[in-house]
């Protein structure tokens, strides 16, 4: 409850351990977290779980675990606010997934793009958590009968046959499961490649002046930026055929707040040089508390661990909670 007496909405995201950080990763998804915090009841975790679906290394798991938990506070996730857990410590995750698998038909598991990219992309490894990933996905979102999920668009059909699974459920036994609903932010839902303007930014690019690293010094980020990819019109404005620097606009618009109005104006007789150099010392200024904090975190792993087995103790109760119903209902004695 707040103050107003109405009950919040719970909002909840995790956060793949990939090992590196871009700027696509903090614009989608990173830089909301504070706000959510002010509006709603969070939940949040590292997806631990679904990165084993491709071959890791053990100790740069490890890392990488501890790196993205570090990057989550130091983007604004607040563990006294927030249930911030690693989901391998959650057993309950495990159990719903393998309930939910149950009622997953292998036909629609078969159609999720996702599955489908991924087999082509690593086809040595065309494994059987591959392929239920969306299972252990619903599992974490309905475990916490979230209200809203924020996703990039390219997570959308995950939405949606989580919604299925819990509407199923629901209906075979009596609601049991919130229907979750995924939610798209209007800008900077899809940062595109500095290099080439018609590809999603990339961690896996292997131009590394099309990628833009939430780690990137100052110089770093305002090279990336002054060797980005326009078009030869040289005039600021946001229209077809203009991808590079709709993107710029659209980077530049997420990290200052303002309008693309405003950015017009203030660019209005300028040439794409001043505004690159602009983009990049604001995505900079936005990054540089963040990465300070991050540095500061990450060598104390005393404090980091303190905060994640917090994390899986506030979330427990609210996931045994809806396990225990489940298991219930099915007629699990
Ligand atoms: N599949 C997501 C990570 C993820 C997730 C979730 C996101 C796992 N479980 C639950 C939201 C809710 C990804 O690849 N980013």
């Amino acid at each position: 409850m707040n103050n107003t007496g109405v009950e919040k909405k719970r909002v909840l995201s995790l956060l793949q351990p990939t090992g590196v950080f871009t700027l696509g990763n903090y614009i989608g998804a990173l830089r909301n977290f504070v706000p959510y915090q002010a509006e709603y009841e969070c939940v949040f975790g590292i997806a631990d779980l679904h990165s084993i679906t491709v071959r890791q290394e053990p100790a740069a798991l490890r890392k990488a675990i501890l790196e993205c938990y570090a990057m989550g506070m130091a983007a604004g996730i607040d563990p006294k606010r927030s249930a911030f857990f690693l989901q391998s410590h959650l057993s309950e995750h495990s159990q719903l997934a393998w309930i939910l698998n149950c009622y997953t038909q292998f036909g629609e598991l078969s159609r999720m793009t996702q599955f489908k990219d991924k087999s082509v992309k690593n086809p040595e490894n065309i494994n059987a958590g591959l392929f239920t990933y969306p299972c252990l996905m619903a599992a974490d979102i309905l475990l916490y009968q979230a209200n809203y999920v924020p996703i990039g668009s390219d997570q959308n059909q995950h939405i949606e046959i989580s919604r299925d699974i819990a509407e199923r459920f629901n209906g075979a036994y009596s609601p049991t499961f919130v229907i979750p609903e995924g939610i798209i932010q209007k800008f900077g839902n899809r940062v595109m490649s500095l290099q080439d303007p018609t590809k999603k930014m990339s961690k896996s690019d292997t131009n590394k002046n099309a990628v833009v690293l939430m780690l990137d010094t100052k110089d770093e980020i305002v090279k990336k930026f002054k060797r980005a990819v326009t078009d030869s019109e040289a005039r600021v404005f946001y229209g077809e055929g203009k991808d590079g620097i709709n993107n710029l606009m659209e980077i530049y618009l997420c990290v200052t707040g303002k309008s693309f109005e405003e950015i017009e104006r203030e660019f209005e007789g300028k040439g794409y040089g001043d505004f690159k150099e602009a983009v990049g010392e604001a995505v900079f200024a936005a990054l540089e508390p963040i990465q300070s904090e991050y540095y500061r975190l990450i060598a104390d792993k005393a404090y980091l661990e303190e905060c994640y087995r917090e994390g899986a103790e506030r979330a427990r109760p609210m996931a045994r909670k809806t396990l225990s119903k489940v298991m219930k209902k099915i007629g699990f004695i």
